[in-house]
């Protein structure tokens, strides 16, 4: 396991490119998927009151998962969305520990649309108590299935061109213990190529890769944590220790592998 404290002391050469990350190290991560890491210790504070930051970039290499055809519109769904450097988008990405404060924030409400029959986003990471609004922006019916292993987080409705459906997504006993989140699969029950996730968790401490493969975790609690890495459509996933120290900054480069075992409904329990 490798661990890392960013402090005022520590000076490591930033590195020049971040397509060819320097010495690169080998991590074994679960699921047995090989990933490649870099770890990059920014020697200043950014942050004033106590915390710490993350931030780093998400990379994918190797062989992506065939597209999935998506014949209503014909077109196809990319399971890997990532650029010529390997820029990996739609990877979440967030600290995980018992210890890690978990209560409600003030509930926000999100849209997820149904254009062009797709979910959008794809990846929409939120915190338990927060509703999302399912909207159709296409002329034809759509409809969203929830599936998840938590009851209240389980719906299948039908969303008329122009209509709405609101659900609140809530996180699992477990998870809310544990500092980790609950998965939402969404699905189409009229159209079989529609998916999307909707990630659940009991604290503030997450993120997902924009298309440049980047995330940051500001205010991040001082403390030991797991940093997680799921990559849903794929389940491609990573796992590593950080070590926030008040002020400090911790910049990273994880990479993915593979195609994964692309998911089916049943991954969706997993939590
Ligand atoms: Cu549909």
């Amino acid at each position: 396991m490798v661990r890392e404290t960013a402090t005022g002391e520590d000076r490591v050469p930033p590195v020049e490119s971040p397509s060819e990350p320097a010495s690169p190290e080998r991590v074994m991560v679960q699921g047995g998927l090989l990933s490649t890491l870099t770890l990059l210790l920014v020697p200043f504070a950014l942050a004033a009151d106590g915390t710490g930051v993350i931030c780093g970039t998400v990379f994918h290499r190797g062989q992506v998962p065939p597209p999935v055809r998506v014949p209503e519109s014909q077109s196809v769904r990319h399971l890997v969305k990532r650029d010529r450097d390997g820029h990996l988008a739609e990877a979440v990405v967030w600290l995980e520990g018992e210890e890690l404060e978990t209560r409600e924030g003030a509930a926000r409400e999100y849209v997820v649309d149904q254009v062009d029959y797709f979910f959008v986003p794809n990846v929409l990471a939120i915190r338990d108590g927060d509703r999302v609004q399912f909207l159709n922006s296409d002329g034809a019916n759509h409809g969203v299935i929830g599936e998840s292993t938590l009851a209240e987080n389980m719906f299948n409705i039908v969303v008329p061109p122009g209509g709405r459906y609101v659900h609140r997504f809530r996180v699992s006993t477990l998870a809310r213990r544990m500092g980790r989140p609950t998965l939402v699969r969404l699905r189409c029950p009229i159209h079989a190529a529609m998916s999307g996730w909707i990630v659940v968790f009991p604290h503030p401490y997450y993120a997902v890769t924009a298309k440049d493969g980047r995330f940051c975790i500001a205010h991040a609690p001082p403390g030991s944590w797991r940093l997680k890495v799921l990559h849903p459509d794929t389940g491609l996933s990573y796992t590593r220790e950080v070590e926030v120290v008040p002020g400090g900054r911790i910049e990273l480069q994880i990479v993915l592998r593979g195609a994964g075992g692309q998911r089916d409904g049943s991954a969706s329990g997993r939590e």
